[in-house]
């Protein structure tokens, strides 16, 4: 591989500091929604927030990730379908009544027509291998670690340009392999259903924990 190099602007420390602040404030107003207007949105804010996320670092750069975007109807209301099966043996047999204890604050159940009303729905697939044309593998390292930290910038990517979403992650998720049609070495990790916030969604009264009870320092 060749090296070119890489200077970034070096800011000043009293940019860094407001520049910081803003991006706090920013990130901070973003809340998780389960409550979208049909609303369409275009196709290009989609795929330049899929691109955003494409540039997460990821192990040995081997960008483990496939993003499926679905606005077609028929498969969304086939995903909705799926997921709500998958979710009511959830809620109604699956789930520990401590697990069900966490959930009740947020009011969650097993229906999820967000999944119908949303005009996209972006399902995050890690790719576990990649098959090779000779028919051997090519490892992937770091997978989880490096889907889930794309996935977390394609959530700030979508933020950022006025959009909502929620980490869904209907359990089991092999349905959206088969509904997908994606290979066998891609697995479901993050169904994100994309959209406008519904003009009447309310979200729940949640307060993200101080910084002492989240860090720890050695100084
Ligand atoms: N997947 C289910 C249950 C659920 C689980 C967790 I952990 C949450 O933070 C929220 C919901 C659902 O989507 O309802």
């Amino acid at each position: 591989m060749s090296f070119s190099p890489y200077r970034p602007e070096r800011l000043s420390p009293e940019e860094s500091l407001a520049r910081a602040r803003r991006v706090l404030a920013r990130l901070d107003e973003r809340r998780s929604v389960r409550e979208f207007s049909s609303d369409p949105v275009p196709r290009e804010l989609i795929e330049l927030a899929i691109k955003a996320a494409s540039t997460a670092p990821s192990g040995a750069h081997m960008q483990p990730w496939t993003f499926v975007a679905i606005s077609a109807p028929e498969l969304k209301a086939k995903i909705r379908e799926a997921a709500e099966a998958e979710e009511k043996e959830s809620y109604e047999r699956r789930m520990s009544e401590e697990w069900r204890q966490a959930l009740a604050p947020l009011g969650t159940d097993w229906h999820k027509p967000y999944l119908e009303v949303v005009p996209w729905i972006v399902v995050l697939f890690a790719q576990r291998y990649a098959p090779l044309p000779d028919g051997s593998k090519r490892k992937h390292y770091y997978v989880t670690e490096s889907c889930g930290i794309a996935a977390g910038m394609f959530i700030a990517a979508l933020h950022e340009v006025g959009l909502a979403t929620l980490t869904h992650t209907p359990s089991p998720m092999r349905f959206l392999s088969e509904l997908l049609e994606r290979p066998a070495h891609e697995t479901p990790l993050i169904l994100f259903p994309i959209g406008y916030p519904s003009p009447e969604a309310q979200v729940p009264d949640l307060a993200r924990k101080p910084l002492d009870q989240i860090s720890v320092w050695h100084e």
